[in-house]
């Protein structure tokens, strides 16, 4: 289904600032300003832009450990989640979260643990209380080819399919779960199969066109609202960077790697934006500088932020009531 220019135009501008936060991640990971570990999404900003452009606020959220994408988009100003991956004190979590576990309630971003599959049990909850309490937003859960491989991941299709819970099971098969190819994992070539046994409706589709990311998010979205049960999108993409920032990736050939950079969502959607839409050069440079202008006043604001304080450390972690011992 083709988008109108309007929407496509916003899809880039999403796509592109994906791309060029992470830009700047990679750069001060590289450089040791970020502390632990970040999982880069590059090449795969179609699936996370395509999916919360297709949910609305309310509706749940779950990014996974490379989410970095989903969050940017889910409602929180994109500086707050910068400082928040630098672990500045300015940072929407108080800079405790770091990358893996960027969360905002006020804007349903359930955020991440760092538990593969756990997020498919979480979800179970919301999905159920929108249920309970008659209203209709789904929960959406961003996993990948590896994590499918969790326990935890079926027993919850099973549950949402029994129970027809609201639940979009957005599966990224990017290929690999750290080094190992998702053939060496799965027996089925077509993940999107594993829907079948629990009579999940499923797709698989091109996760690096923007236009059916949406357009099947969107069907998969409705099913849920109107309260068809769970579904399960099979997205395959690619990213191109290893498993985290600063993996050399020396397990996959570069054959490959050069292939899906030819498939660059981007520059697909660029191309329809042109040769399709007539959108012109300028007002792509436009859009670009735009970002590039926001994002170097994320970077000020963040590098401008504190370290949280010592003395801060056990806050949230213990919560504050007392305890009559008794005699
Ligand atoms: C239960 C559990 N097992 C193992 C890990 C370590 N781990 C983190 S990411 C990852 C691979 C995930 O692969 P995939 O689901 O394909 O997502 P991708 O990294 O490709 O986006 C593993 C094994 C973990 N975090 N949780
Ligand atoms: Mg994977």
């Amino acid at each position: 289904m083709a988008l109108n220019k309007e929407r496509l135009k916003s899809l880039y501008r999403d796509m592109y600032l994906i791309r060029n936060f992470e830009e700047l991640i990679k750069e001060y990971a590289a450089n040791g300003t970020i502390p632990g570990f970040v999982h880069l999404s590059t090449g795969q900003e179609a699936c996370e832009a395509g999916v919360v452009r297709a949910l609305r606020t309310t509706d749940y959220k779950y990014p996974d450990h490379r989410g970095h994408g989903a969050i940017l988009l889910c409602g929180t100003d994109p500086k707050y989640v910068m400082a928040e991956i630098f672990g500045r004190a300015t940072g929407i979590n108080g800079g405790r979260g770091g990358s893996m576990h960027v969360h905002d309630w006020s804007c349903h971003n359930h955020g991440f643990n760092g538990i593969q599959g756990s997020t498919c049990v979480t979800a179970l909850g919301t999905a159920f209380a929108a249920k309970y309490r008659h209203t209709d937003d789904v929960s959406a859960i961003f996993m990948g080819d590896g994590t499918l491989g969790e326990g935890t991941c079926h027993e919850s299709m099973n549950m949402a399919a029994t129970w027809k819970l609201p639940v979009i099971y957005c599966l990224i098969n990017n290929g690999y779960a750290i080094s190992t190819p998702s053939k060496e994992a799965h027996p089925q070539e077509e993940l999107r199969q594993w829907a079948d046994g629990y009579g999940v409706p499923s797709w698989r589709i091109d996760g690096n066109d923007i236009e059916a990311v949406v357009e099947i998010t969107e069907e998969a979205v409705n099913l849920a609202r109107k309260g068809k049960g769970p579904s399960l999108i099979e997205f395959v993409t690619y990213r191109w960077q290893g498993h985290f920032a600063g993996d050399p990736a020396s397990y996959r050939p570069a054959e490959e790697l050069e292939y899906w950079k030819k498939r660059d969502p981007l520059i697909l959607s660029k191309k329809v934006l042109i040769e399709r839409e007539g959108v012109t050069q300028e007002e792509i440079s436009a859009i670009e500088n735009e970002v590039d202008n926001e994002l170097q006043a994320c970077l000020k604001f963040t590098l401008d932020s504190p370290w949280p304080v010592a003395c801060d450390a056990l806050t949230h972690v213990y919560e504050e009531f007392s305890v009559e011992a008794r005699q």
